[in-house]
């Protein structure tokens, strides 16, 4: 396949300034007539050719300027649209009229249809399977839609921008017209058509204009999307206050449908949602899906400002709207909920997803310089380290000037498509700050890793740090350059108050904040008269690891005392994966593992202090996942042996807190109308986790049922579903849930996922065969994304033991579903495919195995692009 590499970007020789289309709507054949005026741009030569892009297009004819072309004036094939002598005239108009087929379109991408509803998805390369066209992020093109379609089969009809007529047709037919007057690249371009139920409602901007809200859903289930309206609403009202950036058209609508490679799409003022980011009530949705619905509904607001008004130059600047659209979605549920948590969740799920991503064979800088497939981009690093790099500059920069700098950049590139570049730019501006070591994050892939050790000499009161920054070679960058890391710290006294210091060497201090910048610092601290703990990168302020070495007793203490709650949640978190560390050890050794109580019994002074809210309670005993316990110990993995080691640790503490825990859990019992706000759910949340404990003991599968049995809400339920299916697998109570499970949810597809999912996740060896019979279960289908998520998913990214089967079966199952849902859905299965990424940190024998599974997918016949570009990544 062909590179594209960064440093090849020029500007095109033509310009889109206006663009207009008239769908006539049908199943296997709908006629796209785009008309475009073109300019070609200043001195670029009369003889220019115009190239426009194609994907798989059928065309019924071309006309410039009112005449049509002969075959001889121009070039098409599926893929392209040449022609080769356009007009010498600066401007013109081109007609082109396609013919696609939305029916058969299972590849999501383009025009095509979910649950008989028209839909469109264009983001990053799909406008040119609708018509040929400029389709690149640097085209911005004012849009007017006409959408025709027969009345009774598509009755609502969307397009973005603001309404602009509509009307009935001849033979049962009616259209409706949208006007956009945002000039906006082509994938943010949307259509829906069809029988939708409307959730409506109206907000109020600052300056006082009127904006109508509506949320699309299936018939019937409008009530189920109160929850997301409000989260829009309160999106809407953040983005004013903590960014001052307000709506700009008269309307803004979201459209929710079954059928969707990922999470949700920004499209200009018309949203289209995986339904499971939409729809939700207590009874079929858990605390988990209404904070997913919360972000993901103001993530999509927000690219409005961020992504929309201002886009991306080119594909390699993905990170310009993502990066940073992730960190303001971030800072809005912070804001919402408890900060302190979800600064935690945030972490665990970068290193659960990124870390890995920057440690194998995938990883890429967070704005890539060349790529094969521009969707397999869409990845932890250009989000979630996106985001944490957004974040470390209001870190260095501090919130006033942070502010600062994104007023700038919203004056100075509104209405442009802009790269990382203008981005930095607008930062160094405002503060007088010199940028360029920093943008290395930007451009150099991997973790960078700090090895720190201290020493205190008490007689001359002082405290030293010494502080070593490596970062490890990645695929095509073996040499990496020193970057500048903003760590925060904290000394901390006995008391558990911060010590004071007179004064500093060796860096720069600011803030609490050591700004690293070099291969090895030494940095001395005077004036410390007590040996204090050492806190390190505080609020999680770098995207790094750490290796300190730290006194077992200093970690305890700061597990127990560090004023900044995330580097205390990080100290327990610590202390329990070196100790299961140790255990995966003691089992490869054939010793039983052990865990000191000093460490279980500090599991339950955290569960029952109540100055901690629950929700980081919960976060605290959550043990390290048996991935993440892999990850950390790097190579050779027997994900056995870790299973075995995190089961006895979870059995010692539940041992040794068994009273407390089940006193504490029926204390938290709900009482009361259930709400959905973050108090509630961190209660929910420690009480389940607390279950999940008590299971353990004695009695633990009836109390597991009981719990099933009696919950009023999905998060309940599907808790003790998954303790009784993982924990309690083959015992009569676990069928009994399922199956009742099955019963009441059977004809809810959303809610049956979450069946899916506890079923692919039930550790050890016997699973393969249960996912392996779920795939014709009536339910499951190789077509939906959510379905495919929910199962293979589950079962291949989330299952340690169940995937990992010593002798490759779970590879096997992998390697066929893989290439059965890839000649759908080549996106989703390129994306399935990564479950792999990790293969070479296997013990060998699995090693060995995985990489057969990978070989057979790579010689597979007619390989996607998507699919190839992945697979070769991997195993190079
Ligand atoms: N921008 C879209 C993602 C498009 C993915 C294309 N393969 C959703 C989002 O990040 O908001
Ligand atoms: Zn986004």
């Amino acid at each position: 396949g062909h590179v594209f590499r960064l440093e090849d970007y020029r500007p095109s020789d033509y310009l889109i300034l206006e663009t207009s289309l008239v769908f006539r709507l049908s199943p296997e054949a709908t006629r796209v007539t785009a008309t475009l005026t073109i300019e070609r741009r200043d001195g670029v030569a009369a003889s220019a050719p115009l190239v426009l892009d194609g994907d798989g297009l059928t065309l019924i004819r071309v006309a410039i300027d009112g005449s049509e072309l002969q075959s001889t004036d121009f070039l098409a094939t599926p893929d392209q649209l040449t022609i080769s002598q356009p007009p010498a005239a600066p401007r013109f108009q081109l007609l082109i009229e396609t013919e696609v087929a939305p029916a058969g379109n299972e590849t999501l991408m383009g025009l095509y249809r979910s649950n008989s509803v028209y839909c469109t998805q264009c983001e990053a390369e799909g406008f040119r399977r609708i018509t040929y066209f400029l389709d690149r992020p640097d085209i911005l093109s004012v849009y007017t839609v006409r959408i025709e379609a027969k009345l009774d089969e598509a009755p609502l009809l969307l397009s973005n921008g603001n309404p602009a007529g509509s009307g009935n047709l001849a033979d049962g037919w009616h259209y409706a017209v949208w006007h956009d007057p945002f000039p906006k690249p082509s994938y943010l371009f949307a259509l829906v058509a069809g029988a939708l139920g409307k959730v409506a409602d109206s907000f109020v901007t600052l300056s006082g204009r009127t904006v109508e809200l509506g949320i699309y859903v299936e018939p019937g289930k409008e009530r189920l999307a109160g929850y997301a309206m409000d989260a829009l609403k309160r999106s809407m009202t953040w983005d004013e206050e903590a960014f001052g950036r307000e709506y700009d058209l008269d309307v803004f609508n979201i459209v929710a449908v079954s059928d969707f490679n990922m999470g949700a799409m920004e499209n200009k003022g018309l949203n289209i949602f995986n339904d499971k980011y939409v729809l939700a009530n207590e009874e079929t949705a858990t605390d988990a899906d209404f904070a997913n619905i919360e972000a993901i509904i103001a993530h999509e607001y927000f690219h409005n400002w961020t992504g929309n008004r201002i886009t991306c130059r080119d594909w390699f600047q993905l990170c310009l709207k993502e990066g940073l659209t992730v960190f303001r979605d971030h800072e809005f549920s912070a804001d919402q909920r408890s900060r302190a948590v979800k600064r935690i969740a945030e972490v665990r799920t970068l290193r659960a997803h990124q870390f890995p991503e920057d440690q194998g064979p995938l990883a890429h800088p967070v704005r890539p310089r060349r790529y094969r497939e521009i969707n397999n981009f869409y990845t932890a690093t250009v989000y979630e380290k996106g985001s944490e790099v957004v974040r470390m500059i209001r870190t260095i920069l501090g919130d006033d000037a942070f502010r600062a700098g994104m007023d700038l950049y919203f004056d100075r590139h509104d209405g442009e498509a802009a790269a990382i570049e203008d981005f930095l730019k607008v930062f160094e501006d405002v503060s007088g700050r010199d940028l360029s070591q920093f943008a290395l994050w930007y451009h150099q892939a991997g973790t960078p890793n700090l090895t720190v050790s201290s020493t205190h000499n008490p007689a001359a009161r002082e405290f030293t740090l010494e502080i070593e920054q490596s970062v490890p070679p990645t695929p095509s960058e073996s040499r990496k350059r020193l970057m500048h890391i903003p760590l925060a710290f904290g000394l901390v006294g006995a008391d558990g108050r911060p010590v004071a210091y007179e004064g500093v060497e060796g860096a720069t201090v600011e803030d609490g904040v050591i700004h690293i910048r070099k291969r090895r610092q030494v940095v001395r601290f005077s004036g410390v008269a007590e040996r204090p703990a050492v806190s390190l990168n505080r609020g999680f302020s770098a995207p790094i690891t750490l290796s300190v070495e730290q006194k077992a007793d200093d970690q305890f203490f700061l597990a127990g005392h560090d004023s900044d709650s995330f580097s205390r949640w990080q100290a327990f978190n610590t202390l329990l994966t070196d100790a299961l560390i140790a255990a995966f050890r003691q089992i490869l050794g054939g010793r039983e593992p052990a865990y000191t109580a000093r460490l279980t019994e500090l599991a339950g002074k955290i569960a029952g202090d109540e100055t901690l809210e629950p929700a980081y309670r919960a976060l605290a005993l959550a043990l390290p996942g048996e991935a993440d316990i892999a990850r950390d110990i790097g190579k050779g993995i027997n994900p056995d042996a870790i299973f075995t080691a995190r089961e006895a640790l979870a059995l010692a503490i539940a041992k040794v807190n068994g009273q407390a825990f089940s006193s504490l859990y029926d204390r938290l019992a709900d009482k009361g109308p259930f709400s959905p706000d973050a108090a509630s759910a961190g209660r929910r949340s420690l009480r389940n986790i607390l279950l999940d404990y008590l299971t353990l003991l004695p009695e633990g599968t009836e109390l597991a049922a009981r719990h099933f049995r009696s919950a009023t809400n999905m998060t309940d339920r599907a808790a003790a579903l998954t303790v009784l299916a993982h924990r309690h697998r083959g015992s009569p109570e676990a069928a009994r849930a399922l199956a009742d499970f099955e019963t009441k949810y059977g004809g809810d597809a959303l809610v049956m996922d979450k069946w899916f999912q506890i079923q692919a996740g039930v550790p050890g060896p016997q699973t393969v065969e249960t996912v392996r019979a779920l795939t014709k279960h009536a339910g499951f289908s190789m077509a939906n994304p959510n379905r495919v998520r929910s199962l293979v998913g589950t079962f291949s990214s989330a299952n340690q033991t169940g995937f990992h089967r010593p002798d490759g079966e779970g590879y096997r199952f992998f390697a066929e579903t893989v290439l059965a849902v890839e000649k759908r859905n080549p996106q989703v299965a390129a994306r399935l495919a990564t479950a792999l990424r990790s293969w070479r940190s296997l013990e060998p024998v699995r090693q060995a195995k995985a990489r057969e599974a990978l070989l057979k997918i790579a010689s597979a016949e007619n390989l996607s692009a998507d699919l190839r570009d992945i697979v070769e990544r991997t195993l190079a």
